[in-house]
């Protein structure tokens, strides 16, 4: 029997612009309606918040329209589905983009028009949503825009931070962090959906029922409620669902009676303890209070997604529910090691709540998950203290150790026990727990004692992607030094390995580039990798064309389309690729410039409007714009630049102008919060700056800024105005890098070093069109051991450059701990262990070859189109055809 219904769902065609009036009409009588009955502003006026709001709205209704209808069809036909789970997503500003990929881009320009409003103005009142931290999460919102343009049958799900990561500040004392408050407005996008929550919960203990079944129980209990965020597709009615969870406490625990007895606060204490969990992305985790606020955001996640995606299976199926069919339904993608719980949860759901066999769980959440790996730092990949995941999540560890055991009995059976040693070496490597005891029958083959972990106190090991700030091993060496007099404890906690517990419990794992793909296979994972080579696969990422070229570059575009005969290239961008015929044509050459001066304009007023200072548009734009972190390396950059500053200063006024062109360098990112270093470079920077803006003799020659709070928005502002970037990590670190791509595509020449997506970028847009220079991968443990060695010698011209930035022309501030780190092992020193004083010569005079290079006009030009030319492959459409044909196996489904 039909279920009752209030009315049929309206249908795309009658949600669609009423076609009895224009366009523009029809449009700006949406906003004057949402204007006057769902504005939260006061009648009079419409002024450009409440026109931001009202066109929101206005556009919301067809995004509503099409979600529903992508839904329900999504419930009808019953295809497979991808789910990808993420602790960040950056989706920046969403107007335009919905505007655009509804092609009502000229009737909203023209029905704002009418009611007294630029598009554009409008367009920017909207506050970015900064969900995200960098690379990882720009990539989970370039990847959403992809699947629902080319209509995958897919979900993203993430967390709702009130607060988003921070909001970054750019005084004397160099970053400041103070909250984001993004949804202080209110938040047009987001539909609450007050009917889909879940119970989520913490610490209680495990029992066992008379039916022999385990059941968790007692403990703190929360709620988890989703809010829907609708993705339109570009061209296509597809609008697919960034579902983010907030979480608060069942409404039964209101303490009624304390807050009557005025204890008023007590009785909210619950709430707010159940609501911090979506304050902000990477709470500091120095504390226990942290990392048990960590590990709580994870398992929310990975709790509420599962038992979404489960009841969603569930449904569809019908009477029919066949759990071995779930992953012929579900494909379950892990960003990064965050939501590594949905294998224990999907486990736990499987087993205890529908009866499931442990074999066919195990089967099941093997076929459905699967991981993908950003970053190769060792102190990234998380390990979370085995005493705390038991007091919080004890079933989950019943389970993990259970799998524990079986990868044990794995590797024992594969390696066998006639080489003790090997077999050990295996076991420590693969592992999932770490530093507990093996079963007594296998410990006993290995006589010698355990060895303590190497501890490595540094803060450089402090500098995860994240500010994930190493685990309860740093705690204990801390205590350790406090108590001189006692002899060392050896420190051997108990921990769980998410990224070994990623790599068994799913069916694939890849890397995010070619070069880091290699390194995952034959270095970070290489003892899985031995076992089960056919589980590593390579995604070279991607980014999304249309806000990357189409909405932030609308000069660039209409050249593109103009060139290559259509705009059908901003969804198959092997079309850029025409262009490479008319990279000498001197009318394309002149509009290609003409349109990156009009971007450099915005870039002016930009830097004046945030900075205050007044940088010329007919210099060189050479930008860095990336989270800070010594393994990205500003620091080698902004030497560089304090290098061209002295040597500006040792000639006279006519040798200047001779040798060097003019060029203002903007820096932008964030450093996390207690990251000390990379603040310390952020400092840098900015005292640089403030000495050589305002040196006369120098004048247009070299401006340095740091353009602060850097985010999606400030990023469509300066990828377009950019003539040279910088991707300059050291070798073998930076997994791939999206930004490099983003350059390239709007005709920016990349300055960088053989590492992640740039090896591949390279290839494309030829190397002469590329700024080559350091040290490869291959040779990096080779160099750092000669460092450790003392065999380095460094160039007299980085001895230089340290001592004119010790000798206080940019101001007081002691830089012995920045520079120190440079050093050998003395001291501050640490080795210089990302090489920067080992790829110092090779940068700068790479950067001598940009300068003749940009004097030729002609010859940049050619560069700069046959970067964009050359970017085709780095589209994010193409990374997710990868994805959904070697990973997920899903296939494309479009509303009629
Ligand atoms: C980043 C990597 O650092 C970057 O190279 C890569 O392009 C990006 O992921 C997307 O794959 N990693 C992170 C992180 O943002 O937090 O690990």
């Amino acid at each position: 029997e039909a279920k009752p219904k209030l009315k049929d769902p309206v249908t795309v065609e009658q949600g669609s612009i009423d076609k009895s009036k224009s366009d523009a009409e029809a449009v700006a009588s949406r906003i004057t309606y949402h204007a006057e009955f769902t504005s939260s502003f006061s009648p009079e006026g419409f002024d450009l918040p409440k026109a931001y709001f009202a066109t929101a709205q206005s556009i919301r209704d067809s995004l509503i329209i099409n979600w529903n209808a992508t839904y329900n069809m999504y419930e009808k036909m019953n295809v497979k589905q991808a789910y990808y789970l993420s602790m960040e997503f950056l989706q920046g500003r969403a107007l335009l983009n919905a505007i655009g990929n509804l092609e009502l881009s000229g009737a909203y320009g023209e029905a704002l028009s009418k009611l007294g409003h630029k598009l554009e103005n409008v367009v920017s009142q909207e506050p970015d949503a900064a969900l995200g931290n960098g690379g990882l999460g720009r990539l989970a919102s370039c990847f959403l825009d992809s699947l629902a343009t080319l209509n995958y049958p897919a979900w993203g799900y993430g967390l709702r931070y009130k607060y988003g990561l921070f909001k970054q500040l750019i005084t004397k004392e160099g970053q400041e962090e103070v909250a984001e408050n993004w949804l202080e407005m209110g938040n047009p996008w987001e539909i609450m959906r007050n009917d889909i929550s879940y119970p989520v919960k913490f610490y209680g203990k495990v029992v066992t029922g008379s039916d022999g079944k385990k059941r968790w129980i007692g403990g703190e209990d929360i709620v988890a409620i989703a809010h829907d965020v609708p993705i339109p597709g570009y061209k296509t009615k597809t609008t697919i669902n960034l579902r983010l969870w907030s979480t608060k406490v069942p409404s039964a625990d209101f303490d009624l009676s304390a807050f009557n007895s005025g204890e008023h606060t007590k009785a909210r204490e619950s709430q707010a303890n159940a609501e911090k969990i979506c304050y902000i992305l990477y709470p500091g985790d120095d504390s226990l209070e942290g990392k048990t606020l960590r590990l709580k955001q994870q398992y929310t996640l990975c709790s509420a997604s599962l038992q979404d995606i489960i009841k969603c299976f569930e449904r569809r199926s019908g009477e029919n529910v066949r759990w071995k069919e779930f992953p012929e339904k579900v494909a379950v993608q892990m960003n990064d090691t965050h939501p590594t719980l949905c294998i224990p949860e999907l486990m736990r759901i499987l087993i205890d709540l529908k009866g499931v066999s442990w074999n066919e769980a195990w089967d099941i959440t093997q076929r459905t998950v699967a991981y993908t790996n950003h970053t190769v730092l060792p102190e990234a990949l998380e390990k979370w203290s085995l005493e705390l995941m038991q007091k919080l999540l004890p079933r989950h560890v019943e389970i993990i150790e259970m799998i524990d055991e079986e990868l044990i009995n794995g590797i024992v059976a594969e390696f066998g026990k006639s080489d003790p040693e090997l077999l050990e070496k295996k076991l420590n490597a693969m592992r999932i727990l770490e530093n507990v005891e093996l079963p007594s029958s296998i410990a006993d083959l290995f006589i010698k004692p355990k060895e303590t972990s190497v501890v490595d106190t540094s803060e450089m090991s402090k500098a995860s992607d994240n500010g994930s700030v190493a685990d309860e091993e740093d705690e204990l060496v801390e205590n350790m030094e406090k108590e001189v007099d006692l002899p060392p404890i050896p420190v051997t906690p108990k921990l769980v390995r998410m990224a070994n517990l990623c790599v068994v419990g799913g069916h694939v794992v890849n890397g995010v580039a070619a070069i880091h793909s290699e390194i995952v296979k034959q270095d970070v994972f290489n003892d899985f990798y031995k076992l089960w080579p056919d589980k590593f696969q390579n995604k070279t990422n991607g980014v999304t064309p249309r806000r990357w070229i189409y909405y932030c570059n609308p000069d660039l575009s209409r050249i593109i389309t103009k060139w290559t005969g259509g705009d059908d290239w901003v969804l198959n961008t092997e079309k850029l690729a025409e262009l490479r015929k008319f990279a000498d044509n001197e009318d394309l050459q002149s509009e290609w410039r003409a349109a990156k001066r009009i971007n450099k304009l915005k870039v002016v007023s930009l830097i004046k409007e945030k900075t205050g200072y007044s940088v010329s548009p007919d210099a060189m734009f050479d930008i860095q714009v990336k989270r800070i972190h010594e393994y990205k390396r500003q620091l080698l950059n902004i030497l560089g630049i304090v290098y061209r500053y002295k040597k500006m200063k040792e000639m006279n006024a006519v040798e200047r102008k001779d040798k060097f062109t003019p060029r203002v360098c903007i820096f932008g990112g964030k450093a996390f919060a207690t990251y000390a270093q990379a603040k310390r470079i952020v400092k840098l920077i900015t005292d640089v700056g403030a000495t050589i803006n305002n040196d006369s003799e120098i004048g247009d020659l070299l401006k340095v800024v740091f353009v602060p709070d850097y985010n999606v928005s400030v990023a469509e502002l300066l990828i377009p105005a950019s003539e040279l970037s910088q991707h300059i990590s050291t070798a073998g670190m930076e997994a791939s890098g999206t930004s490099n791509m983003k350059f390239s595509m709007n005709g920016c020449i990349l300055i960088g070093t053989l590492d992640g997506a740039n090896v591949e970028i390279r290839e494309e847009v030829g190397e002469d069109n590329f700024f080559l220079f350091g040290a490869q991968a291959h040779e990096i443990t080779g160099l750092r051991k000669e460092r450790a060695e003392g065999k380095f010698v460094p160039d007299a011209r980085f001895e230089e450059v340290k001592e004119y930035v010790r000798s206080g022309v940019f101001g007081p501030y002691d830089y012995d701990e920045l520079l120190g780190s440079l050093e050998g092992n003395e001291g501050f020193g640490r080795g210089d262990y990302f090489l920067v004083g080992k790829d110092f010569p090779s940068y700068i005079e790479c950067q001598e070859k940009v300068d003749e290079a940009y004097r030729d006009q002609k010859r940049w030009t050619r560069m700069s189109i046959l970067n964009s030319a050359g970017s085709y492959k780095f589209s994010s459409d193409r990374t997710i055809h990868e994805y959904a044909r070697d990973i997920w196996n899903i296939q494309p489904l479009q509303l009629p």
